[in-house]
């Protein structure tokens, strides 16, 4: 009832192009998936430099910039859009500290990566991030709403 009366976000959830190649995809999906958020959008995608570019915008004037749009760029990424109550922050608490040696255990970070430049998973840090990101990397028509079924099996 507390819940219901809170607002659904959206998020965006990208899994970056190292975790595609070690095979991670399922793994990390999965963890959004158990913890029962809504899948609302998933393609495999090649992004363009300048969608990156648009991506990380604000972080433009960092040193690091250059090579984090290589490396985001580098092969396909995982995109994902998912919706629920609170689900900005929480899927930031399942994917840990930016700097995977910061990250808890058993946050996505802290059990699958070692290196900020290659922390496998990207979340949206706000509510307008996630509406600004899942518009940026989906079009019209990618995004399914949907409302799941009420199984008897689980009642
Ligand atoms: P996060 O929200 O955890 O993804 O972190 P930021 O938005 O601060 O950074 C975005 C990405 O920039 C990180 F995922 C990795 C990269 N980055 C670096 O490569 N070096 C840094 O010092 C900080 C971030």
């Amino acid at each position: 009832l507390v819940a219901s009366m809170e607002q659904v976000e959206e998020t965006y959830i990208m899994v970056k192009p190292d975790a595609v190649q070690r095979g991670l995809v399922g793994e990390i999906i999965s963890r959004f998936e158990r913890k029962g958020f809504k899948l609302t959008g998933l393609k495999l995608f090649e992004c363009p430099k300048e969608l990156a570019e648009e991506h990380y915008k604000d972080l433009k004037s960092k040193s690091f910039f250059p090579k984090l749009i290589d490396y985001i760029t580098s092969g396909p990424v995982v995109c994902m859009a998912w919706e629920g109550v609170g689900v900005v922050a929480s899927a930031r608490k399942l994917i840990g500290s930016t700097d995977p040696l910061q990250a808890d255990p058993g946050t996505i970070r802290g059990d699958l990566a070692v290196q900020t430049g290659r922390n496998v998973v990207h979340g949206s840090d706000s509510p307008e991030n996630g509406k600004r990101e899942i518009a940026l990397w989906f079009k019209e028509g990618e995004l399914c709403q949907w409302t799941p079924a009420q199984a008897p099996w689980l009642r």
